[in-house]
């Protein structure tokens, strides 16, 4: 959406986390927005922050990134808050097939509620964990890449919000799919409402007085 509140940036972009209780999800935006790795609580509901972003193309984007938890508890609060999102970080735990499985639940959640045009991207998080032990991988890259194909998702590689692998990139470029998707939204609709009034400009003015734009006409 156009930022016509906010001088400072060119357009707002809100963007939800979403996934199973324990992905790592805060970790991923407190590494994109601190830099830093720490014990984090459980997210109690839902928690927001917003981080300007410079587009490649010198543009700049304001993300609300709202965090959301994964725990069943707070699940009607928590999709209730995928409304009017435009961007989804998708995250599950490598080393947790459970958390993969229910990736379709998620992903439906955020179909369902979420914005028309959303942008998803998923995050396969914990790769450090794999790194160090091989044995601890419960999904493989074959999995992923199927899901990612079928679902039609925006997929960077594996990330890691300890070891800071690919949390910038997956944020940054899903933000960048985001802006582009929007403008495509954008531009469709200002040539939607010019061909519409283009229409009722070449009408004939006598016969304008009983037609009614909305279809309903006069009886
Ligand atoms: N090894 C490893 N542990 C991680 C990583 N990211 C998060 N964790 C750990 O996973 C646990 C859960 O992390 P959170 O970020 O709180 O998970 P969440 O998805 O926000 O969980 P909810 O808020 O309950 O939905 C914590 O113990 C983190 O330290 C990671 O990249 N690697
Ligand atoms: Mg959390």
């Amino acid at each position: 959406m156009n930022s016509r509140s906010d001088p400072d940036c060119d357009y707002v972009y809100k963007v939800v986390l979403s996934g199973e209780m324990g992905v790592g999800k805060s970790n991923i935006l407190q590494r994109y927005h601190k830099g830093i790795f720490t014990r984090i609580s459980p997210t109690i509901g839902v928690e927001f922050l917003t981080k300007k972003i410079i587009l490649q193309n010198g543009l700049v984007v304001k993300a609300q990134i709202w965090d959301t938890s994964g725990s069943e508890r707070y699940r009607s609060i928590t999709t209730g808050h995928y409304r009017s999102a435009v961007g989804a970080l998708l995250v599950f735990d490598l080393s947790d097939r459970e958390s993969f499985e229910q990736l379709s639940y998620w992903l439906n959640c955020l179909r369902e509620h979420a914005d028309e045009q959303l942008v998803v991207a998923l995050v396969a998080n914990k790769y450090d964990l794999v790194q160090s032990d091989p044995g601890a991988r419960q999904v493989t890259e074959v999995e992923i890449q199927a899901f990612v194909k079928e679902n039609e998702l925006l997929y960077f590689g594996e990330s890691s919000a300890l070891s800071d692998r690919n949390i910038k990139e997956v944020v940054e470029s899903l933000m960048e799919n985001i802006h582009r998707v929007q403008v495509q939204v954008e531009e469709k609709r200002a040539k939607d409402s010019l061909k519409l009034k283009e229409k009722y400009s070449h009408q004939d003015p006598g016969s304008s007085q009983n037609t009614s734009i909305c279809g309903c006409g006069g009886s």
